[in-house]
Order: structure tokens, then sequence, then C-alpha cells
């Protein structure tokens, strides 16, 4: 959801409710023949585009947006199967979505890194999805099956179905730091000193729809009635719930629709009963796409409290990114990079409570002429790798604040923080 103008289409149109019919009409996969004046044309009546490739646009089209091409007589394919893994494809690393993991074949591996890693990888079962999913949490430490006085850091995957790439990184992450362990002395000083809990998959339900059914669904599935489907669950969170409708919306038709209350929908409560439990020094939560590495707030444009700190590790881990394969990756609140406000969303609630560095990374392509969320199969290993040395650094920092001092939250924050629900310790 990059830039404004994109993000209101996509509210406007992909979650346009049904005319009160059950199902609401889902867009059509289309593509054209690329041209310069066909992009300028398409690009001011803001049609979706989706991705840029062989020499054709593809865009998503909305019923409307199928009619308005028709009457600008441009001509236009459908293409929506080939997006659809259910229909078979070429190539591929096997499994219904290639390389990429589907829910199942994401328990299997986890269970397997747990297997092969006895002394240092536990799966937990966090909870469930609303449709009985479960919900996996990799934790990797030394002594793993004991709760060490180490630092906590916590990697999420997957808030948004669609955003397949968001769940890669995370359980690559998992995979590399167990199977270094034994040769790379600076994972082994990683893993021995802290804990890293790995939520690949927050939203198993939405994704495995966007696997079988619509590949564009961003939410959860929950059913609000009226043909509307879905929970925003990065607008479901505790802190500013709800705060305005334009950081999120009440309408269920909406691709940000907030939910009922404040962690009405279960995915947001497992998270939610994890990062309670623990004591986490520093989170990131994977997105696709845009190249962002984005603080708090999401709320407002107020800067927080500890924005320096959060500015200084951004901008130490972009730089890092970048060196890896030249890619650059802006970084700020929100607002200012993606130039839109959230609220309910996951860095502002893990900030918001606990005042320990939260991020939203959003992974490449920058855009959707790059593919959007499309990654390609081949790019899993450049992404997940230009990744891991920022990820190292903020384990590593999380590692060394919490050896040189308990946490004791700035006192600005304290002022936010003192009218909130206590948290249990351990
Ligand atoms: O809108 C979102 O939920 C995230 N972008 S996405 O395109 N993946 O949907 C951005 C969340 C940004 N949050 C904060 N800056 N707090
Ligand atoms: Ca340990
Ligand atoms: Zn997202």
């Amino acid at each position: 959801m990059r830039k404004p103008i994109i993000l209101g289409f996509a509210i406007a149109l992909i979650g346009a409710p049904a005319a009160g019919g059950q199902t609401p009409p889902l867009p059509e996969i289309v593509s054209v023949a690329k041209s310069g004046s066909v992009l300028d044309l398409l690009s001011r009546l803001g049609f979706d585009f989706l991705a840029d490739r062989n020499g054709r646009l593809y865009i998503v089209a909305p019923p409307g947006d199928v009619q308005r091409l028709e009457s600008l007589e441009i001509p236009f394919r459908y293409e929506t199967w080939s997006f659809a893994p259910t229909i078979p494809r070429r190539a591929t690393q096997g499994g219904p979505i290639g390389a990429f993991h589907t829910g199942p074949q994401l328990e299997k591996d986890l269970l397997d890194l747990q297997a092969r890693h006895p002394g240092l990888a536990k799966v937990f079962d966090i909870g469930k999805s609303l449709e009985n999913r479960p919900l996996y949490a990799l934790k990797i430490s030394d002594n793993v099956a004991a709760e060490e006085d180490e630092a906590e850091t916590l990697i999420l995957g997957c808030h948004h179905a669609r955003e397949w790439i968001s769940v890669e990184v995370p359980f690559l992450l998992g995979k590399t730091l167990l199977e270094r362990y034994a040769s790379d002395p600076e994972v082994r000083q990683i893993v021995d000193q802290s804990e890293i809990w790995i939520v690949p998959l927050v939203n198993p339900d939405g994704h495995d729809y966007s696997v079988r059914v619509y590949r564009y669904w961003r939410k959860n599935r929950r059913d609000s009635g009226g043909g509307d489907f879905g929970v925003d669950i990065n607008r479901n969170y505790g802190f500013q719930w709800g705060i305005d409708n334009v950081g999120s919306s009440p309408n269920p038709a909406s691709e940000v629709y907030r939910g009922t209350s404040a962690f009405s929908e279960p995915e947001t409560r497992a998270v939610r009963d994890l990062f309670l439990r623990k004591d986490f020094r520093a989170v990131v939560s994977y997105h696709s796409y845009s190249q962002a590495i984005l603080y708090p707030w999401g709320y407002t444009a107020v800067p927080p409290p500890d924005a320096g700190t959060l500015r200084d590790l951004g901008g130490q881990m972009a730089g890092l990114i970048r060196e890896v394969n030249g890619r650059t990756y802006d970084v700020g609140p929100g607002i200012v990079t993606l130039a839109y406000l959230t609220n309910g969303d996951t860095i502002d609630w893990t900030y918001g409570t606990a005042g320990v560095p939260s991020y939203t990374i959003e992974l490449p392509p920058v855009d959707q002429l790059g593919g959007g969320f499309f990654n390609r199969e081949e790019d899993i290993q450049p992404i997940f790798r230009e990744n891991l040395p920022a990820l190292f650094y903020l384990l590593e920092w999380a590692a060394n604040d919490y050896a040189a001092r308990p946490r004791v939250p700035s006192p600005e924050l304290k002022e936010i923080l003192r009218p909130m629900v206590g948290r249990p310790r351990r």
C-alpha cells in the first residue's frame, strides 16, 4: 500500500462492497500492450498497476475498470488465471506456490528445523486463527528449552495475506541462525546471548485464501455479515486503536477495516499474549512492498519520544541493506515515508506498550511497476540476503542494550505508558 493515491484507490475499489449481493465482485487482473501513451493515459485515470513484464502492463481492474478499458478501446487480455496458483504453473520449486511457503509447508519446515536442531529450536503453538489454523512461533536460543536471562527479540511476518515474501524473510532468518550456528562465530554469539522469537505467518487464513482463491487478498477472513469479509489485522492492535477514521476504517468493506474492538481478532491476540509474556527488546514486523523501514508513530505525525534512537537504528539497518544489493530502503515514520497514517498497527502497540525499538520493514520491490506484491521466486534469496545483516545488527543491538542496562523507558514515554494497563512480568 504505497502512497496515498494507490491506497485510496485500493480502499475505494478493491474493497468495494457488493451492491446487496453476498460476494463482492473481485477485480480481474488484465494486461495491455505497454506504450508510453497507454501508460500515461492509464496512470492519469488512476488505474492500479501491478507489474510491467515482457512488454505488457498488468493491471488490477475492478469491474468498472474493465468497462473503462473497453470503452477506451484499449485491447486487453484477462490474466487473472496466471496469478491463481490453483492452476498448475511452469517450473517452480515444487509446492503449489513454488518456492514460497504455504501454511502447511511452513508448519512442516518449522517442525523439521526443530527436529534437526533440538537444543536450539523449539516450535510453540501460540494460538489459533479464526478458522482454527495453528499460529506458530519458532524460538531460537542456546538451551532453548530454558527461559534464560537473555535479550528477547520478536520477528513477525505476514500480517497481510498477499505479502508472501514477508513469510520467507523471517523463516529464512530462523533457518540461517540454526544452520550457521556451528560454523559462524557471529551467529553463535547472537544465538547464545539472546532468545529470538519468530512468527513467520501471523495471518494464515488470509494467506490461504490468497493462495487458493484470490491472490490479492489482504485481511484475515472474519465474516462481518452483509457480504463483507476480513479485518485488517495491522489495524486491530490496542494502542490508539480507531483513534480516527483516516488511519483505519470502521467500515467492514474497507481494506483497512479495524474490527469491532481492539484485539477482536485471534491473530492479534496471539501476538499480544506472546508479547506480554516476554520482555522483548526489539521488534520487526515484515510487510511488502515499497522498500522502507518504518518506525512509530503510525497514528500521528508527532514524533515519538525516542525518535532519535529509532531513526539512528533504522538508518544503520538501511545502510547495511544497501551494501548487499544496492537497493535503497527509505527510513522514517509512516506518515513521512508512506505518506499515510495508520492506527492500531503492530509496532505502535509494541512501542507504545513497552517502549522498545519497533520497525515495520516493507520489503521490495519499490513500486507496483516492479511487481508490487508479486515477488519472483528467484528474488526470495536476494531479498533475504540483503536483510540479514540489518537483522543481525538489530539482534546485536538488543543484546548489548540488555547487557548494559535494565530497560528504562524515556521519561516522555513513561508519561504515555502510565495510563495503560500494567504488563505482567515473568
Ligand atoms: O499499511 C500498513 O499496514 C503497512 N503497509 S502495507 O502496504 N504492507 O499494508 C504500513 C504500516 C506502517 N506503520 C507505521 N508506520 N506505524
Ligand atoms: Ca538461551
Ligand atoms: Zn502489509
